[in-house]
């Protein structure tokens, strides 16, 4: 069977909303307290897709959680007394970045030659430690061919643990053993570090990868204290190819060199302070991006539409398209309720290199289903929320029924 790389993108749920809960997130402390627009962001985040599907000739998606969580809200014993961030909470559509779903390591990578999951805790943010559950529940339906697929517990709590996000993963094609590169935070900064070095050397034992392909890299303390709460911000990576700021490291040319030592075809593609700054880089998400590998085995990437309005980022990104690299077309995407807490293109999608037949069908998108979830996005998410409105029963019960009717149309009423 031959394996190929599926980005499972999360569909935006209908209670999105602006709270400012995610302390070290720029975007999301800046945009607290906006508006936001369900409808709007779910569309962005479908058109995102669409364009994908069309360049890959495949595409996957999960649905959104269950919001309002009652179970956290009667665990945060709310009475109207409490901070209106924790009232927030239980509403998060936080699981939209399924990059922070999990960590996958692919069956060429694995000892027992299948493909392993581990469902994020994403403990460091109370909004996000709510998602794991009903995570590995929507991974177990998705993926249950259990020749092919192995669904982990999460890390224990006390190493907090960001999934994909801060892994990535090197290789000659998808298909072909690879290299894992785990990057991960030291704490003591002004920012939350996110990723703890003891979960990755973990997910890394669970899932039986080879030491000798498995590399682990601090993340630069700056860039997390410029913004860069996990290191999708700051790098990725793609077949052969690392596209990384020049400060997204604590040892730049350290990591390089584990990375070249694992694996030594790598081709670095960095971009200087001087061109982009690590400021720049986190405003506009350069780096948050899908690079991917094309049918005709050139790379695209797909980066936010904030990324062709910048004069330094755009001006960097036209010299080196003028140039000979690796990277061929650079395609921006309209993302921008999602940008406005902090996700980008590379945010929205988890990716899962497997042969798609051993996929539940349910979770692949095609051109029907785009329209189907279109339909439905339009007819029950709600087009505007003010984050006073959350904890309204009104609010709820029309996040819950818009939820249930996407289950509907997608035969996924199990997951209700
Ligand atoms: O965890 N934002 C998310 C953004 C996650 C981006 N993912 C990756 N980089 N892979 C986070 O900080 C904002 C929530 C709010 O403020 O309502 C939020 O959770």
């Amino acid at each position: 069977m031959s394996l190929t790389e599926i980005n499972f993108d999360g569909i935006v749920g209908p209670s999105h909303n602006y709270a400012g809960l995610s302390l070290g997130n720029i975007a999301s402390a800046a945009h607290a307290g906006d508006p936001s627009y369900p409808r709007a962001a779910a569309l962005q985040g479908v058109a995102k897709m669409r364009g994908n599907l069309a360049r890959l000739g495949v595409q996957g998606f999960f649905v959104p959680l269950p919001r309002p969580n009652r179970a956290l809200a009667t665990a945060l014993a709310l009475d109207g007394s409490e901070p209106a961030q924790l009232r927030a909470a239980p509403w998060s559509a936080s699981s939209m970045w399924t990059a922070n779903a999990a960590t996958v390591s692919p069956a060429p990578d694995t000892a027992d030659g299948k493909c392993h999951l581990t469902p994020a805790n994403l403990v460091t943010m109370l909004h996000r430690a709510q998602e794991w559950p009903d995570t590995k529940r929507q991974l177990e339906v998705a993926f249950a061919n259990r020749d092919h697929f192995t669904i982990h517990d999460p890390v224990p709590a006390s190493f907090g643990d960001e999934g994909a996000a801060n892994h990535m993963r090197l290789c000659e094609e998808h298909g072909a053993p690879g290299v894992a590169v785990f990057v991960y935070g030291k704490a003591g900064g002004a920012f939350p570090a996110r990723q703890h070095e003891q979960a990755s050397r973990l997910v890394a034992r669970a899932h039986g990868l080879d030491p000798a392909r498995t590399v682990f890299i601090e993340q630069n303390p700056a860039a997390i204290a410029a913004g860069a709460f996990h290191n999708d911000v700051v790098a990725v990576a793609n077949g052969r190819v690392l596209f990384t700021h020049a400060e997204a490291f604590a040892d730049q040319a350290a990591a390089y060199e584990a990375m070249r030592a694992a694996f030594p075809a790598l081709e670095v593609v960095e971009v200087p302070a001087s061109a982009v700054s690590l400021a720049e880089a986190i405003r506009t998400y350069l780096f948050n991006a899908q690079l991917l590998t094309l049918p005709d085995g050139t790379m695209a990437l797909i980066v936010p539409e904030e990324c062709r309005e910048s004069a330094a980022v755009w001006g960097w990104v036209e010299t080196m398209l003028a140039g000979n690299g690796p990277i061929r077309q650079v395609i921006p995407v309209d993302v921008r309720q999602s940008m406005a807490n902090g996700g980008g293109p590379a945010c929205l999608r988890l990716r899962v290199v497997c042969a798609p037949q051993t996929v539940d069908p349910r979770f692949l998108l095609d051109e029907a289903k785009a329209d189907l979830l279109e339909r439905t996005i339009a007819a029950h998410w709600p087009e505007q929320i003010d984050p006073a409105d959350l904890g309204s029963q009104v609010l709820a019960d029309s996040v819950i029924a818009a939820r249930l009717a996407l289950l509907a149309a997608l035969d996924l009423a199990e997951l209700g």
